[in-house]
């Protein structure tokens, strides 16, 4: 089935590319992603380098080599690997090939190309293969073979590339390759990161037909862990490169602190010593490699594939009657798995997930509210995980919340290992003069916070997991509880409580009052964190008691969460049943997208505060008011539904991937069906349809886009087959796109 031009699918569980188009390789390198949530690895061919945006992409790396951009390391490549021969280099991007085929199979995260170059004597073939292995985090293999239609010979140079594509600056002091020492051993790359002082090793060994190739064993040696050689291709008889490479991070050896529950624990452990951490991550390489040789490529392969069959048992949906969105989704599900990882509950899901370094490797809101919800209903200890990350992570949101004059837990708009705000202050660029914006989304974008307390309710109701609740969740909700407690400002004359100054989702619009979405989410939070008081000590009065103890609850508190809960100022639907978005709103200037974008001057430019062509409009960058619906999707009658998504709709102008799916669910719900499945295919298709912003404001946000991902599990789910839950019951109303089944 054609997908799009130059892209087609056979079984819903690939796609595929049949000509190579130069113009598509930062998109391609993006959509052809492999990964396993420890790493990603970039849809490149073996022999691009960094110019061709190759990235091998390490969670748990975060380093700042520019003293501004905190990010994940993108790690030297060990799949390196180029053919020529006499005429040139048998690459895509010097020769347009013969024939060309591109796949990924997102069933079983494999990458392959093959391609073939005319030669005077007939044609050159390579076909190359890579995995990235499930049970194996560190490993990934790649077979090419060679082969010819007649006698000719090529030369190989096989190496780990050195030369890495980075972001934002330099993250290696230490760049140091190491040649096999012994038959059997790997070739590696000893790294250094900039900030962190973070040992790194990147290793590989190298087989040709079966035989392991050490530098002594190559006819020409281009440097002590480079290996190139020359083959000599009989017609008909292939010859194959089998590289198995690893990755791993001190980080990866390291304990993590001591649990801060436990009294007199103490969390400031000695450093760790470097050398003796080196030796331990050659052994540790060393090992995984020995082992996925010992199995071979085609048992890793095996085995990987078990493990992702298990994946898809939980997590596949089945659409009937429509290839199209079969395929989308099941390659947003795809990339919204790799994405994550699994295997820690201390890391988050980046923004970009591991496709590249763009939004720091590091999460958002999106985490919470796009990706948790489709590991909730599929494998509830992965929604956990997300949780938990926040819970280790609440020391970070504390510092960050006194930083800036409040108690509690002000959750990093920008979260990476630790919790402490990496969102830079100036993260725009205005592309007319030149001149960095200070953007807010930092110190103003309070709603992640709420949100995340949101997501911790969404757990609770659907697993009923009280332990989780006693252990962790609670926690998170009461230091919540507490930032907001000392946010809000009381207005004497209005008796009521506001949110003074911040930024709801729709993000052009910084620096206002009373944002619909935050005060919702706000109120329904404090709320609930009284509520959930009550719970904790009927059910265990004892450890409530600790609970409080620990966490300095005064009876003050709660009965001022209760006051805020019920006089916060949240605004209410006018007479027509519109929700104003913010204080003032209305009074904005009413000018529809498509109009306003013939204001830009500069097609790059960035359409928010301080002074983008949205900021004195009611154009929003993303759903905001049907945001809330799709959290609180009994909150308001379809009736209050359909006219804000009827007002705000033609508003709104997507320019963030978060949008499409929001309205895509409220769409489905408020039956507007045409909309609703244009939404999703546009939200689903982000990335494949290529019709995401590279740049914004001058600032490279490429890459997978995350949230859209998890959401497109969400759209039909919770949009199309219509599934909500109340208590621990599931209720679906399904509103079907035509022709679904
Ligand atoms: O979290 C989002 C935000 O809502 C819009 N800008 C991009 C961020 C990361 O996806």
């Amino acid at each position: 089935m054609q997908l799009r031009e130059n892209l087609t699918t056979e079984t819903c569980w690939e796609v595929i590319e049949t000509m190579f188009d130069p113009a598509n390789l930062s998109a391609g390198g993006s959509n052809f992603l492999i990964g396993n949530g420890y790493y990603g690895y970039r849809g490149t061919h073996a022999d691009w380098g960094a110019d061709s945006q190759v990235g091998f992409v390490v969670t748990d790396t975060y380093d700042k080599a520019d003293g501004k951009w905190k990010e994940l390391c993108t790690v030297p490549n060990p799949l390196y690997l180029q053919f020529r021969d006499a005429t040139g280099t048998l690459s895509c991007l010097t020769e347009q090939p013969h024939s060309y085929r591109r796949e990924l199979n997102f069933r079983y995260s494999r990458h392959s190309m093959t391609a073939s170059w005319k030669r005077e004597g007939g044609l050159i073939t390579v076909r190359e293969e890579r995995v990235a292995l499930r049970g194996q985090l560190h490993g990934i293999v790649q077979r090419s073979v060679v082969s010819a239609d007649h006698e000719c010979w090529v030369e190989f140079r096989c190496e780990i590339d050195t030369n890495v594509w980075s972001l934002n600056g330099n993250h290696f002091a230490q760049c140091e390759p190491v040649g096999a020492t012994t038959p059997g051993s790997a070739a590696r790359v000893d790294l250094l990161t900039v900030e962190m002082g973070l040992p790194i090793v990147v290793g590989q060994r190298v087989f040709l037909d079966g035989n392991e190739i050490t530098p002594s064993a190559s006819e020409e040696s281009m440097s002590e862990h480079r290996k190139g050689s020359v083959l000599y291709l009989h017609a008909g008889e292939p010859r194959e490169i089998v590289i198995y490479a690893a990755v791993y991070s001190a980080n990866d050896l390291r304990q993590p602190p001591d649990d801060l529950r436990q009294p007199g624990a103490d969390p400031s452990r000695p450093g760790p010593d470097e050398l003796s951490e080196r030796a331990e991550l050659h052994r540790e390489l060393e090992r995984s490699l020995s082992e996925m040789v010992k199995q071979g490529y085609g048992m890793l392969v095996r085995e990987s594939n078990k493990k992702w069959d298990q994946i898809w048992d939980d997590c596949d949906i089945r659409v009937s009657g429509d290839e199209l969105a079969q395929t989308l989704l099941r390659y947003n599900i795809y990339h919204s798995i790799i994405a994550t990882p699994m295997h820690s509950e201390r890391l988050p899901i980046g923004a970009r997930g591991l496709s590249c370094q763009a939004y720091q490797g590091a999460a958002f809101w999106d985490q919470e509210i796009f990706n948790l919800p489709m590991f909730l209903y599929t494998r509830p200890e992965i929604a956990r995980n997300i949780l938990m990350y926040r819970y280790h992570t609440l020391d970070g949101a504390r510092a960050k919340a006194r930083e800036l004059g409040y108690r509690g837990a002000f959750y990093a708009w920008v979260s990476g290992k630790d919790g402490h705000e990496i969102c830079p202050s100036h993260f725009f660029v205005d592309v007319l003069s030149g001149r960095a914006i200070r953007n807010h989304f930092n110190d103003w974008q309070i709603h992640v916070s709420p949100d995340i307390a949101y997501a911790v309710f969404l757990y609770l109701d659907v697993t009923d997991d009280w332990e989780f609740m006693f252990g962790y969740g609670a926690e998170i909700v009461f230091e919540v509880a507490r930032f907001l407690q000392s946010f809000v400002y009381y207005k004497p004359e209005k008796q009521r409580y506001e949110l003074i100054r911040l930024l709801g989702p729709d993000e052009y619009h910084e620096n206002v009052d009373n944002n619909f979405f935050t005060a919702f989410q706000t109120r329904y939070v404090l709320s609930r964190a009284v509520s959930l008081h009550e719970e904790l000590r009927q059910k265990n009065p004892d450890l409530a008691l600790l609970l409080r103890q620990k966490l300095e609850i005064a009876q003050g508190d709660l009965e001022f969460w209760s006051d805020v809960s019920e006089r916060l100022h949240v605004q209410k639907p006018s007479s027509s049943g519109v929700i104003e978005q913010f204080d003032g709103f209305f009074r904005l200037e009413d000018i529809l997208p498509e109009e306003l974008t013939t204001r830009l001057v500069d097609p790059s430019e960035y359409w928010g505060w301080p002074n983008g062509i949205a900021v004195e409009t009611q154009v929003s960058k993303q759903a905001d008011v049907c945001q809330t619906f799709v959290l609180h999707r009994n909150a308001y009658s379809l009736e209050t539904m359909r006219a804000n998504y009827d007002y705000y709709e033609p508003r709104t102008q997507h320019g963030s991937s978060l949008s499409p799916p929001v309205y895509a669910m409220v769409a489905s719900w408020v039956g507007r069906q045409r909309a609703a499945y244009d939404y999703f295919i546009r939200s689903a298709g982000v990335d494949i349809f290529d019709t995401g912003k590279a740049f914004s404001g001058g600032t490279f946000i490429g890459g997978i886009h995350t949230a859209a991902c998890g959401a497109a599990w969400q759209v039909v789910v919770c949009g199309f087959a219509g599934m909500h839950h109340r208590g621990q019951m599931l209720l679906f109303s399904p509103y079907l796109p035509d022709g679904w089944s």
